[in-house]
């Protein structure tokens, strides 16, 4: 779809991705794992503490991940530390209540110039398909600590954490690859956050409208939004509004909006936006629409978008993303 606007109407055009940090966090080769099935996790871990060499590499291992195993690794001593499990879970179709809860490879000498990956295997159990399970992971040295353990709030960026615990999306088994019905609580933690969502306001009658938000991207993986559903229009494509002299021009994005690793991408008036075509009814002040935005890698994404005045030029109070 094309369609054209005048600029006083719109104001400039605006296009913002902000860069990743260039701060190298201990990250998972793969992000995304299949509930019920084995997953292989490859911990890279790409510097020392401060200058000092890894001696010790811990990683706690989450409620859920089951059937673990680590991977020997020569130059290290592997220690496996069992205790109970919180939660219930079966394995084989046998009720178990202890695992494996950390991992423990000591006396190796990774210097901080050094690059090592750390490898075990285990299944996330199936109730856990939707969510985001952090796996905390902290690097000993001679005389300091790096710890890699922050895990984000409900609600707040996972972006803005200094030392994130690596984050494993668990998809539905069922080979969609999309997770569907994450909980509320899960949706916050999850990698890909989407924040500040709004709408303004639609005249009575009119068949389309936009969708604002900021989408931030806490994995080490690049992924792309490509598209969304929601219950009050027919269908969302995702629009690029850019000035062609003096007359302001929309495209649609038809391969999708990349969301870079560890950064932003921000939908606004002016710029990037969603476009709910086909509405299905009017959208007033005050309400919540709710809906989800579909990512690659991420899957499908829940989101609410607050209805705000016609002509607002943004989010408004306490929404105001930055
Ligand atoms: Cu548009």
């Amino acid at each position: 779809m094309i369609c054209f606007q005048t600029r006083g109407a719109l104001g400039a055009t605006a296009f913002l991705l902000l860069a990743a940090p260039a701060f190298a966090h201990a990250t998972l080769e793969t992000s995304e794992a299949r509930a019920g099935a084995s997953y292989k996790a490859v911990i890279r871990i790409p510097h020392g503490c401060d200058g000092q060499a890894t001696e010790v590499l811990t990683v706690s291992i989450p409620d859920g991940l089951l059937d673990v195993k680590p991977m020997p690794k020569p130059g290290w001593t592997l220690e496996i530390r069992t205790g109970a499990l919180s939660g219930s879970f079966t394995v084989a179709g046998k009720p178990v209540t202890e695992g494996v809860r950390e991992i423990v490879w000591r006396g190796g000498h990774l210097a901080d110039a050094h690059y090592d990956e750390f490898v075990f295997r285990g299944r996330f159990d199936a109730s856990l398909a939707g969510r985001a399970v952090p796996i905390p992971i902290v690097q000993t040295c001679a005389s300091a600590t790096v710890s890699w353990t922050d895990v984000a709030a409900p609600g707040q960026d996972p972006h803005a954490l200094a030392s994130p615990a690596p984050v494993v999306r668990i998809v539905s088994g069922e080979g969609s690859g999309h997770g569907h019905g994450a909980p509320a609580g899960a949706a916050a933690a999850a990698p890909i956050a989407v924040g500040g969502a709004w709408i303004p306001a639609t005249p009575a009658g009119a068949k389309v409208a936009g969708g604002y938000a900021v989408i931030a991207n806490a994995t080490p993986e690049a992924d792309t939004l490509t598209g969304g559903t929601f219950d009050v229009a027919g269908r969302v494509e995702i629009h690029e509004m850019s000035d062609a002299g003096g007359v302001m021009r929309m495209r649609e994005l038809a391969e999708g909006l990349p969301v870079p690793a560890g950064g932003k991408a921000e939908l606004k008036p002016g710029g990037l936006h969603l476009m709910l075509m086909d509405l299905k009814r009017q959208l007033k002040d005050g309400e919540t629409v709710r809906g989800t935005l579909r990512f690659r890698k991420a899957g499908d994404v829940p989101v609410e978008f607050r209805v705000r005045p016609l002509g607002s030029r943004d989010a408004g109070g306490g929404h105001h993303h930055h």
